[in-house]
């Protein structure tokens, strides 16, 4: 037993798990899988070394590592509709270096995708990522509201000629066009790379359109509307096949011996699992109600006068202007998570303060979601993150200009509001609200 053997690890587990009870994330990367699959991901698969592909690997005793990586893979490119898949990359950034690695030539080729600001990723060519050090990098423009402005993208890919263009965000509340930028690619010649993270779940499930028809490459991590394991998978579709016949086999070469090495096989067993659970009608119900959940909490935040990110959402994910309260997003943030909501602090689009100290909080659904909460649930949420917010108004924060204001007065902000009454209340509330939606 781990609380004779290892008390001390055992102990951080168990406050681990409080806190995950006790709390709601709202985080929208985040999301609870089911025990079956944690208890995959725990399995004896942890013990095994199968570098290489099904039937091809370069250690012996692999037969059930095949199987298991043939299952997911067979579940992969039915949910997603594609014709081949790799389940082996470790997580979201890995796959989409193996995807640059494989296409395009360093220092030369370009990547087009969203700013980090904007809602991009760091690997979608931000300057503080390998993506943007090692290869040249131009951002979509998007409206002052946030908005991506497809006719303005389409010009600039035309004069910038990227080789590949990234579309799929971390932070980007609206329904993607796949379709137009398939058409822009096509134009300019371009792969086109959905990476779908955010948004995997809310495609199997049918509550947002797939990009299956319209891009070359699909990534996608395989935790977060997904609700699988800390994963990821790269899949062709027939229409990347068209265009390059090669190209299994070069994102196949480039993930393993390119950029790793042993796959997880427990990671691709729970992978196979999360994939048999996205395929029941719950999920369907799940991520459309995902989505209904959003809209109604962005509703919410808009009567309470909270700015939103392009005026709302139309997926699981909402990134509220907290400088439109004159709150900064990182005591925003802080204090809404001592009163039991986990959000992260986020960039606006065209902010002008640094990420550190950004001007809002992303927050979203897909865990709200699994725990059971529906539209009326919002409601209660929407009160909460008001009422915090507004405990965290006019202290000054916001008049502050450099890291060395900044640093000092956060920390006296952090002691202050600790002591906080109404946020103790709140956190108290928001406690006993969570016994009626268990963690699984
Ligand atoms: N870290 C993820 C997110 O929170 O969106 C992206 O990789």
């Amino acid at each position: 037993m781990l609380s004779q053997k290892d008390p001390e690890v055992y102990a951080i587990l168990q406050k681990e798990d409080k806190r995950q009870r006790d709390t709601l994330t709202l985080i929208p990367s985040e999301n609870y899988s089911s025990l079956e699959v944690r208890a995959t991901l725990s399995s004896v698969f942890t013990n095994k070394y199968s570098e290489g592909y099904p039937k091809k690997r370069y250690y012996q005793g692999n037969a059930n590592a095949d199987d298991i990586e043939l299952l997911a893979i067979a579940r992969a490119k039915k949910l997603f509709n594609v014709v081949h898949v790799n389940v082996q990359p470790y997580s979201g950034s890995p796959a989409n270096t193996a995807v640059y690695f494989a296409l395009l030539k360093p220092l030369e080729d370009k990547i087009m995708g969203l700013a980090l600001s904007s809602g991009g990723h760091l690997t979608h060519g931000s300057p503080v990522s390998f993506s943007g050090k090692y290869f040249k990098t131009i951002s979509f423009p998007v409206t002052k509201d946030g908005v991506l402005d497809y006719d303005a993208i389409e010009k600039l890919a035309i004069t910038e000629k990227p080789k590949i263009i990234v579309c799929g965000f971390t932070a980007y509340p609206r329904i993607i066009d796949f379709e137009r930028f398939g058409k822009i690619a096509d134009k300019v010649d371009a792969y086109l790379l959905a990476d779908i993270s955010h948004i995997a779940g809310l495609i199997a499930g049918g509550a947002h359109p797939s990009p299956a028809k319209h891009a070359h490459i699909i990534m996608t991590t395989t935790h977060k509307s997904l609700r699988g394991p800390r994963g990821a998978m790269l899949m062709i579709t027939q229409k990347g096949i068209e265009k390059d016949p090669e190209l299994p086999a070069k994102i196949d070469k480039a993930v393993f011996p390119g950029l790793q090495g042993g796959p997880h096989d427990n990671q691709t067993a729970a992978i196979a699992v999360a994939l048999h659970e996205a395929t029941t009608i719950e999920f369907g119900k799940y991520a459309k109600q995902i989505v209904a959940n959003a809209k109604a909490l962005s509703q919410e935040l808009l009567n309470y006068g909270f700015k939103l990110t392009t005026n709302g959402t139309e997926n699981h994910l909402i990134v509220i202007d907290t400088m439109s309260k004159n709150v900064n997003g990182a005591l925003a943030a802080y204090a809404l998570e001592l009163a039991g909501i986990i959000t992260n602090k986020n960039t606006i689009p065209y902010d002008t303060l640094p990420p550190f100290y950004p001007s809002g909080v992303r927050i979203g659904t897909p865990g709200a979601t699994t725990r059971g909460m529906r539209e009326k649930d919002m409601v209660m949420l929407a009160k909460w993150i008001n009422e915090v917010i507004v405990e965290c108004k006019g202290n000054g924060f916001d008049k502050l200009t450099t890291k060395e204001e900044r640093g000092p007065f956060f920390k006296q902000f952090k002691k202050d509001i600790s002591e906080n009454k109404t946020i103790k209340k709140i956190a108290l509330e928001v406690k006993k609200y969570l016994k009626d939606f268990p963690m699984p």
